[in-house]
């Protein structure tokens, strides 16, 4: 029997597709049809082209939509305790900056973090991750960098790997040590960059935990110097880096992880052309994060226009974290790079599919339904595409399919 003759393990037929897979565009194929092998897509098109093929399961698709399995590519969603507290002092009057300053913000977290065992970090992250999947992501981002030192950092990055074994998810994981600096190591910032590069790293990319490498170019974060040391350590052990850039300010980090080939640069508020011009030279994704840009009341607005107009694929994703988007619905995400970033729906959907897909080095896995790409993609209540970033609330998400196995989300 050859290779074409195999019956299909599931065939959906009665939907309407929106492949992504063609740019600006929604790629629709109404009243598709599409087929599973071996938890990959191995037909899809016009129902009335459908060849005559068995398949072991036929599922009626009721005229619903299936897009692409959405792509969360930028998360802390394993993390110990919350910032409710941070939250009110902010209301009050205190700034983000000032928090962190005094030892709080990050560092809180760091404490919970350091505190949980492994199991109450898996825990006390399901509930946030099991959010994300109801609402059709199959594929997680997940960084460490709450831990900040060998230990707690490699308990974070054992979660994220337990969650990716246990639920119905693709996870990658992103080492991100060099996120704050310890107080362990206060005035010391260069010998910190020393332990990520010397000893955390080679550890944690030893035992499999890293996929790729992160690092906070900030003022309250490290300099361009130190992440540049960060980079080249994981260019050592051939491993990918991306950036937190230009969130609070312009420290040249977009440039930095660009020139470092960097997959994604993200938040980036504060880019200059100079960073969108190296990032489109590079095929670094511009990451937006709008969850935070809102939760700190951030004014300053993403060169949105520029980023265009260069070209550079736009990904769009929650940054779930405690202190600055304790957010774990990537459609509001969507939603809101809309309305406060003024993307269109149908950038917002593209920037949870393709193109976060390219921001996690996956693009010719996950990301678009194609033939032969990943079996994960997600059937939703929807009238057209452009819904998935206009409702606030409600999930329309009826089913999702990871890598050919089914799942429905109860809805
Ligand atoms: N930028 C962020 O928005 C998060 N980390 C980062 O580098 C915030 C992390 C936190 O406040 O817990
Ligand atoms: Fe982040």
């Amino acid at each position: 029997m050859t290779e074409q003759l195999q019956p299909w393990d599931s065939l959906w037929v009665n939907v309407h597709l929106a492949t992504m897979s063609s740019a600006g565009g929604y790629g629709e194929i109404r009243d598709g049809a599409i087929a599973v092998r071996d938890g990959r897509i191995a037909w899809l098109g016009r129902r009335s082209d459908l060849p005559a093929h068995q398949a072991a399961t036929t599922h009626d698709g009721k005229g619903r939509w299936v897009t692409p399995g959405l792509i969360d590519c930028h998360t802390h969603v394993v993390y110990g305790g919350n910032r409710s507290d941070e939250f009110e002092a902010r209301l009050n009057g205190a700034s983000y900056e000032d928090i962190a300053r005094q030892g709080g913000g990050i560092m809180s977290t760091v404490r919970a973090t350091r505190e949980a065992s492994e199991d109450g970090l898996l825990e006390a992250s399901l509930p946030r991750v099991q959010n994300l999947l109801a609402e059709g992501v199959t594929t997680l981002e997940i960084k460490s960098g709450y831990g900040l030192n060998l230990d707690t950092e490699r308990k974070m990055l054992r979660v994220a790997r337990r969650i990716g074994e246990t639920m119905p998810v693709r996870v990658r994981t992103t080492f991100l040590g060099a996120h704050a600096l310890p107080p362990e190591y206060a005035e010391q910032a260069d010998r910190y960059i020393d332990l990520v590069c010397d000893t955390m790293l080679p550890a944690l990319a030893s035992e499999g935990l890293v996929d790729a490498v992160d690092a906070f170019c900030e003022r309250i974060g490290f300099s361009a110097a130190q992440t540049a040391r960060v980079f080249e350590a994981a260019r050592k052990h051939g491993l990918p880096v991306k950036l937190h850039a230009e969130q609070l300010s312009d420290q040249g980090g977009a440039a930095l992880v660009a020139q470092h080939g960097g997959l994604s640069a993200d938040h980036l508020e504060y880019l200059s052309p100079e960073g969108i011009a190296a990032m489109c030279k590079a095929g670094t994704v511009a990451v937006l994060l709008p969850g935070a840009f809102y939760f700190l009341r951030e004014t300053r607005l993403p060169p949105i226009a520029g980023l265009r107009e260069a070209g550079v694929p736009i990904a769009v994703s929650t940054d779930c974290n405690p202190g600055t988007s304790p957010m774990t619905s990537l459609l509001l995400a969507m939603n809101m790079a809309c309305t406060l970033f003024r993307l269109t729906p149908q950038e917002a959907l593209a920037g949870t599919t393709i193109h976060a897909a390219k921001a996690l080095g996956l693009a010719d896995v996950v990301g678009s339904l194609e033939v032969g790409k990943a079996a994960d993609f997600s059937v939703w209540e929807i009238e057209r595409p452009g819904e998935l970033a206009y409702a606030i609330g409600g999930n329309p998400c009826r089913c999702v399919v990871n890598g050919g196995n089914v799942r429905f989300t109860g809805h």
